[in-house]
């Protein structure tokens, strides 16, 4: 008996050290709904004794269960439903369905949302209002977000709504269930059982979208294959639209140049060809036949081996507007990607995005909005912005981000994407003078246009915790919310995310978010610091190769990017060298134009420096680039203490995973190092500063790595 009792006592004690730390494998992403602790819990319960959100749109319904989920999760205790405003409940009511709303809904737009505590028929109550049940579901989310941040939730007047009117994932999955720059499994999209199997993983996909503003998605890659333009693969996309309907979602497709060629045998894909336009039409007609709400098309033509429109003779825009005008009954849009360089342009690769762009400048139809990278070249560690933003004023412009992180440490590496958002987003561009920011072009308010979006390239697969890891979370966490805000910051996203991902207690949070602030400088130090760019190795870009040069197209190869030589190091983008800083407006390209103006962190991008150069520390740039290298290494070294201080507080799975992949990024970032300062010493020929470690291999080794079966090359 009294072994039985001392057993029961070990059970419960052990119940309630577990309980903060009870294995979790991320699959709830950021809405996880764990038990509220102390104050927090009655601080929930006193404001959601039921929920009134009558109505029986299938976002309601979404709506409600979101709440009794999170509701109950956090406190317990599952609310009542009720159709009546009653003391203390949620009260959500859309300007559609409820007139005299005690709060104004004007300025919230379709998607907006206001949260305030009122008193209703003498019941005081937290009333969620909006004009539409989507803008409800965010405001719920909303509302979920604040209470499981612990927050206080009684004196509640927030208002919001998006600047950006599309706020998409592009998905680069392909339809044999590979997704390019994939590091988290396979594709989501089951597309061979697909539209009879729906999973659950379907609406969860959903809901953490919703819950962080998203309201698009592209289901298959820019390097399209045609058939996901047939029927059969139409009624697939349909099955997964009728998902996200009720969440705000709309679908998208990828679609190939030569399609009505490859499926149907036209001769030509000529846009300017009758016959190819009508075949389009038709294609369109037959897409929104099935999904009614169909979001429109994304097009990656003329770009690395991709058909287009410039096989014809026509432009971009011939191309765009051919698209644009099949769709555009339906209300549809073209999403035409600016990711263009050719291997027959000797021109400097970072030029010919704007040279090709540029000059279409105002011949887009209305309902194409021109999709840019956030920076020239391709999703490196740090780019300075794409030259393209500001200077095509009379044609909308959206953003694409990379989520993946194909060049920042794919699924091992943490490299919070934040604070590179940030960094492109409040960059000024200068078209309209200061303060022309590239968030306000995209924005639309620059040069006042009403298509507006930004794009990220997804970061999701079917591993169980979605990302690859529990911290690539954040970086679809951090897009959705800065996609929805481009004022919010990178550090207060962190804040959100770790409040949410682990635990309110300043403990966890504080560390947790200093270490996510700092990596992403970490990464660049470490792989490509002083504005080097592309040294990734070749195909999968896993790793190292600045000594590459043996590609069969020069843009392809890492010695075009750095032109190390026995003198220096960098790329002469001046008015002397390739002229690229000439595409920015006239006080950038004034700034970038001179070594001394130019911001350290993109020297290399502009300009080819002598090793002996000095920096604004007055260290040589061999030694300062050495130096960097080291200082990344060393960051993640602080990361791995971080983290293992914080073992006490998070449960056992995710700490050992992020300890594991901490582990890796340590031994990477060395090899990064090491492989780096053996080959550029070999030009440089400077000797190592004195406080610097000579590489433990020798650059021949560092060459001879070979990773064929890296991920996410297909
Ligand atoms: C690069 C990727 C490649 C993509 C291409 C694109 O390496 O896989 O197809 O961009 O954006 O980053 O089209």
């Amino acid at each position: 008996m009294i072994a039985r009792l001392f057993c029961w006592m070990i059970a419960i004690a052990m119940a309630s050290l577990t309980q903060v730390a009870s294995a979790e494998d991320g699959y709830d992403l950021w809405l996880r709904y764990r038990p509220a602790q102390g104050e927090a819990a009655g601080r929930i319960a006193a404001q959601a004794t039921a929920i009134v959100a009558p109505g029986t749109s299938a976002t309601l319904t979404a709506v409600r269960a979101e709440l009794q989920r999170g509701v109950t999760g956090m406190t317990g205790k599952a609310p009542a439903l009720s159709d009546t405003v009653q003391q203390d409940a949620l009260w959500l009511a859309s300007s559609a369905s409820t007139p005299a709303l005690p709060v104004k809904t004007n300025g919230l737009g379709n998607e907006g949302y206001a949260i305030r505590s009122v008193t209703k028929d003498g019941k005081a109550v937290t009333l969620i209002a909006a004009n539409s049940d989507i803008g409800l579901l965010h405001g719920a989310f909303h509302w979920l977000r604040l209470a499981q941040s612990g927050e206080r939730l009684d004196r509640l007047d927030i208002s919001s709504a998006p600047k950006i009117g599309l706020r998409l994932l592009n998905h680069w999955d392909n339809l044999d269930g590979t997704v390019e720059r994939g590091y988290a499994g396979s594709s989501i999209w089951d597309w061979w059982r697909l539209p009879d199997w729906k999973g659950p993983r379907y609406t969860d996909y959903a809901r953490a979208n919703a819950s962080i503003g998203i309201n698009g998605t592209v289901l298959n890659n820019v390097n399209a294959k045609s058939d996901s333009l047939t029927a059969p693969y139409i009624a697939k996309a349909a099955a997964l639209a009728d998902i996200f309907r009720p969440y705000g979602i709309k679908v998208y497709l990828s679609v190939k140049w030569t399609a009505p060629m490859e499926l149907d045998g036209l001769k030509t894909a000529d846009p300017l060809d009758p016959q190819v336009a009508a075949w389009w039409k038709a294609k369109a007609d037959a897409i929104y036949k099935e999904i009614p709400d169909f979001g429109g098309f994304l097009v990656k033509a003329n770009s690395e081996g991709q058909p287009g429109p410039q096989d014809y003779k026509r432009t971009h825009a011939d191309g765009a507007n051919m698209l644009a005008a099949a769709v555009k009954p339906h209300g549809g849009i073209v999403m035409w990607r600016a990711f263009v360089y050719a291997h027959d342009n000797p021109d400097d690769r970072a030029k010919q995005a704007y040279s090709d762009f540029k000059p279409l400048d105002g011949q887009f139809a209305d309902n194409v909005i021109v999709q840019v990278k956030n920076g020239a070249i391709d999703f490196q560690p740090r780019e300075p912005f794409h030259p393209l933003f500001g200077a095509m004023p009379k044609t909308p412009l959206m953003m694409e981000f990379q989520i993946t992180k194909e060049y920042l440490g794919q699924s091992t590496h943490l490299t919070y994407l934040g604070p590179l958002f940030e960094e492109t987003l409040t960059s000024d561009t200068y078209a309209k003078g200061k303060g022309s920011t590239v968030a306000k072009v995209i924005d639309g308010s620059l040069d006042g246009h009403k298509l507006t979006g930004i794009a990220g390239v997804a970061n999701i697969g079917t591993d169980r915790d979605w990302s690859g890891s529990i911290f690539n979370q954040a970086d679809w966490y951090v897009f959705g919310r800065m996609a929805w805000d481009t004022g919010l910051t990178a550090q207060g996203v962190a804040r959100e995310w770790a409040t949410l991902t682990f635990s309110p207690d300043a403990k966890v949070i504080d560390p947790v978010v200093a270490m996510m602030m700092g990596s992403r400088e970490a990464a660049v130090d470490y792989m490509t610091p002083l504005g080097l760019t592309h040294v990734m190795a070749t195909g999968h870009h896993y790793g190292p190769g600045p000594w590459v040069a043996d590609l069969a197209r020069p843009e392809w190869n890492p010695v075009y990017y750095h032109k190390a030589d026995a003198n220096g190091i960098g790329f002469d983008r001046t008015k002397t060298g390739s002229n690229a800083t000439g595409q920015y407006a006239a006080p950038v390209a004034k700034m970038l134009d001179k070594v001394k103006t130019t911001p350290e962190r993109d020297l290399l991008w502009f300009h080819h420096v002598g090793w002996d150069s000095k920096l604004q520390s007055g260290e040589t740039v061999w030694n300062g680039l050495v130096h960097r290298y080291d200082r990344g290494v060393a960051y993640v070294a602080g990361m791995q203490t971080s983290w293992e201080a914080l073992r006490p507080y998070v449960d056992a799975e995710r700490f050992a995973e992020t300890q594991a992949l901490l582990g890796i990024q340590h031994r990477e970032a060395q090899w990064w190092r090491d492989a780096s300062i053996a080959y550029f010493q070999s030009i440089a020929k400077r000797p190592l500063p004195a406080d610097a470690a000579p590489p433990a291999q020798t650059l021949d080794w560092y060459k001879a790595q070979n990773f064929p079966y890296a991920p996410g090359h297909h």
